[in-house]
């Protein structure tokens, strides 16, 4: 309970100190006394009586608050115009007053004239009520304490300016005015001032003097220059005068004020038709068209004038023409002509030859100046392609000096290029390409070359790819296609177009063989005009060319190749003719050339029919020139086999040669080692024949297998060749007499030969 009203008066406490605080957030006024913490901030509560109390900021020395609870004379206590002074320190007042009163606030009135009761030297006189003042001039008010304003009365005229003063003013007045109020206008022409019989009018402050003509100034006193006003024209001199002016002219102008001008163009001075332009006291002559020249127009006008020569070309004048020198590079009459110097292309290896002359490729074209130039327009420059330099780009820049090539690769300076030649890696078994070999090949890693053929890969445009290298007797991407063929006998091939496929005129057969006959016809090509043909003669290879029926051109290789083993022959066919025996044991002389350049050589590369191995040849003439074939051989058809045939670049297949067009031909090579079963007896040496074998006997032995004591050293066929067509059924030889196996059976039709390829084996 004692607690609950403790709180009670407590709040009560607060609440009041509140009430009273609003005003004043720093104190409790209404407390008598300073309670401890009525201040905040560290301000400082200072107590004054009549419960006044304020806080005084000492650190920052604020005490506005104070200030106005200080000031005791706030509420205007003393009576009347008393004064009310603060006494410092103490928060209260003291009443000054004036004469005539007293007490604390002045509010006695005093009625006696004591002391210095009027101010100002003012007399006191005693009245009954209260003691009055008589104020000195310019004093009013009770005790004259009040300087009486003489000015109020506006006495000063004119604008002029009033001064009080101590019982009176003065007036300053402004320009034309004077008297003591200003009140009086000054009359300024009262001096005279204007001279030469002027009229002077009197106005405010100043005055005018009215001029009699040919004076003139403020007072008159100047005379008047007729001559200012420049009356005199053309530059003439203007001489003044009393009341007038007089003007000369001068050179050429004539007139009051020199206003004519002499027309000099009247003598007519222009010469040759020229045009006479007067001017001041001049003329000029316009020769313009006249051809003439000079002041007059009195001299011809130098034909360099117009410029006429081209291309910086200095013009030199001569009696009745000019002549134009003319700058390096520049020709003709007036050295109009650029003078071509890219004309012998002196660029090499494709570097693009640049006349210096070329003004506008100037600032664009590396190589060339970077500003054109007259003085160094003559000659060309070679802009070079990559990889060449020099003067006219006849340097090759060697590129291999920079070492491109990598992992082993062999650097080959190219013109204007290079090539590395790149390794294969046996260690990693790696290929490497790539135009700096720095690619490992991958093309041979999934693709397999057939028939043995050797897999290269290569790295072009980004890809790796592969090429088969095939091995004889095989050709194609993959080397998939077989290329060997064999002949039985009179087997041949005829491929009738496509022979020449190169390019050019020049064309290349090649082709290899394989036999034991010593004359055998490889390949015949023939018109009506000329014919080529390749042949065994004896065992060596014979080429042999015919135009018109005469021999142009025969070739041989002495080297025997009739011994069953596989020959290289190459016949290229150029201006000159060169048959080469390739490879194998050609050792010497495998190659031979005709000496002189064979005429019609294009007509032998562009005949159209080719017939390999033999003809479809019977005796009758007819069949002949249905084959197209003029120039019949004798020699007999071949036995064996042939590989690799090209035509230029084509290799010659069975695909290329349709049905009817061959006969006794079969892919592959069927040779047949006959003396493997060694059928020679009685120490007979046996011979590979192809189709059969023979044997040599020794005496006194005979016989196809040295069986009989018949006469010896005969060869015979092991075959008997008339049994084995006699026996063939729907062959039928044209002649009865089957000597030879190129005797062959054939039909012919209309138009169409058709054969009938048999197995003669
Ligand atoms: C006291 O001082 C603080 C900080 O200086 C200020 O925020 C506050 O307003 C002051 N109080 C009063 C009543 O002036
Ligand atoms: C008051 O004064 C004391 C000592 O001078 C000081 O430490 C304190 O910070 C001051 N307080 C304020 C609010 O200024
Ligand atoms: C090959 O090397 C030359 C010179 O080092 C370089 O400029 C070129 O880019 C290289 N080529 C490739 C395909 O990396
Ligand atoms: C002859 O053939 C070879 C390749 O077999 C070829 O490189 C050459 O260019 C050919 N010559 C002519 C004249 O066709
Ligand atoms: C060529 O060689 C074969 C086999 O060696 C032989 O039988 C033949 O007599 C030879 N021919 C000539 C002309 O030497
Ligand atoms: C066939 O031609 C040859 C010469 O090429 C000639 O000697 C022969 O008489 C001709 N035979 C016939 C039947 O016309
Ligand atoms: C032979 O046939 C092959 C495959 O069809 C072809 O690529 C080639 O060009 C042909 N040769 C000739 C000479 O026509
Ligand atoms: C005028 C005024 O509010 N005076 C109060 C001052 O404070 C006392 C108590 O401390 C009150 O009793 C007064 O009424």
């Amino acid at each position: 309970m004692k607690l609950k009203r403790t709180a009670y008066l407590l709040f009560l406490y607060l609440s009041s100190s509140l009430l009273i605080c609003i005003k004043n957030s720093f104190c409790n006024k209404n407390n008598t006394r300073c309670l401890s913490g009525s201040c905040q901030n560290n301000s400082t509560c200072k107590h004054f009586p009549q419960d006044n109390n304020c806080c005084l900021d000492t650190a920052n020395n604020l005490d506005k608050d104070c200030e106005d609870l200080k000031d005791p004379c706030f509420s205007s206590p003393c009576q009347g115009i008393a004064t009310c002074v603060k006494i410092p320190g103490e928060g209260n007042f003291l009443c000054q007053c004036p004469p005539g009163y007293s007490g604390l606030n002045c509010e006695t009135a005093t009625n006696s004239c004591g002391g210095h009761l009027c101010q100002h030297g003012g007399t006191c006189r005693k009245d009954p009520e209260h003691p009055v003042c008589i104020c000195p001039p310019g004093y009013a008010g009770r005790f004259c304490e009040t300087d009486h304003n003489e000015c109020a009365s506006s006495p000063c005229h004119n604008g002029a300016m009033c001064q009080d003063e101590i019982n009176g003013y003065s007036c300053y007045c402004v320009p034309g005015y004077q008297g003591r109020h200003c009140d009086l206008e000054v009359d300024e022409c009262v001096s005279d001032p204007c001279k030469n019989e002027a009229v002077c009018l009197n106005e405010i402050g100043r005055y005018t003097c009215v001029c009699p003509q040919q004076f003139s100034g403020v007072n008159c006193e100047l005379e008047i220059d007729e001559c200012r006003s420049q009356p005199c024209l053309h530059g003439a001199t203007c001489q003044d005068a009393p009341g007038g002016y007089s003007c000369d002219c001068a050179p050429g102008f004539l007139g009051e004020h020199c206003e004519l001008s002499v027309n000099e163009c009247e003598s007519q001075p222009c010469l040759h038709g020229g045009l006479c332009v007067d001017g001041r006291n001049s003329y000029h002559c316009d020769c313009t068209g006249s051809g003439f020249t000079g002041m007059h127009c009195e001299s011809l006008i130098p034909l360099c004038w117009s410029k006429p020569c081209h291309n910086d070309a200095t013009c030199e004048d001569t009696v009745d023409s000019y002549i134009c020198h003319c700058r390096p590079g520049y020709t003709g009459a007036l050295c109009e002509t650029d003078i071509n110097e890219c004309s012998s292309n002196p660029c090499q290896f494709g570097g693009e030859c640049v006349e210096l002359s070329s003004e506008d490729l100037y600032g664009n074209t590396a190589g060339l100046p970077s500003s054109f130039s007259y003085v160094g327009a003559s000659g060309y420059v070679c802009i070079c392609q990559p990889g060449f330099t020099g003067i006219h780009c006849e340097e090759d820049v060697d590129e291999c000096l920079l070492h491109p090539c990598l992992n082993g690769g062999t650097c080959e300076n190219l013109p204007g290029n290079y090539a590395c030649h790149c390794p294969f890696d046996d260690t990693s078994r790696t290929f490497y390409g790539g135009e700096n070999c720095s690619e490992i090949l991958l093309g041979c890693t999934h693709h397999q070359c057939l028939n043995n053929g050797k897999c290269i890969p290569h790295f072009q445009n980004g890809q790796h790819g592969f090429t088969c290298q095939c091995p004889s007797g095989y050709a194609g991407p993959l080397c998939e296609t077989v290329t060997t063929l064999s002949f039985g006998s009179n087997g041949f091939l005829w491929v009738t177009s496509g022979s020449h496929t190169g390019i050019g005129p020049e064309c290349n057969i090649s082709l290899r063989f394989q036999t034991v006959q010593p004359n055998a016809l490889l390949l015949i090509r023939s018109n009506k005009d000329v014919s080529m043909k390749l042949e065994l003669l004896n065992g060596c290879v014979h080429l042999s060319v015919e135009v018109w029926n005469q021999l142009k051109v025969l070739l041989s290789i002495s080297h025997n190749t009739s011994d069953g083993e596989w020959h290289f022959v190459e016949v290229t066919i150029t201006e000159t003719l060169t048959l080469a025996l390739v490879g194998g044991s050609c050792k010497e002389k495998c190659t031979t050339k005709s000496s002189v350049p064979v005429e019609n050589h294009q007509s032998i590369c562009a005949l159209q029919d080719s017939f390999l191995g033999g003809l479809p040849m019977g005796t009758t003439n007819n069949s002949v020139s249905v084959l197209n074939i003029y120039n019949v051989p004798s020699t007999p058809s071949f036995v064996g086999c042939l590989q690799d045939i090209r035509f230029d670049l084509n290799h010659i297949t069975l695909e290329n040669v349709s049905s009817g067009l061959s006969s006794n031909v079969k892919a592959g090579c069927l040779g047949k080692d006959w003396c493997e079963s060694q059928p020679c007896q009685n120490r007979g040496r046996c011979i590979n024949l192809w189709q059969g074998y023979q044997c040599e006997c020794d005496r006194p032995y005979t016989g196809s297998n040295c069986l009989k004591g018949e006469r010896s050293g005969v060869p015979q066929s092991a075959v008997p060749l008339s049994r084995a067509i006699s026996n063939h059924p729907g062959c039928r030889p044209l002649l009865g007499n089957i000597r030879t196996p190129q005797d062959l059976c054939w039909y012919l039709f209309t138009n169409e030969i058709k054969w009938h390829s048999h197995d003669m084996y």
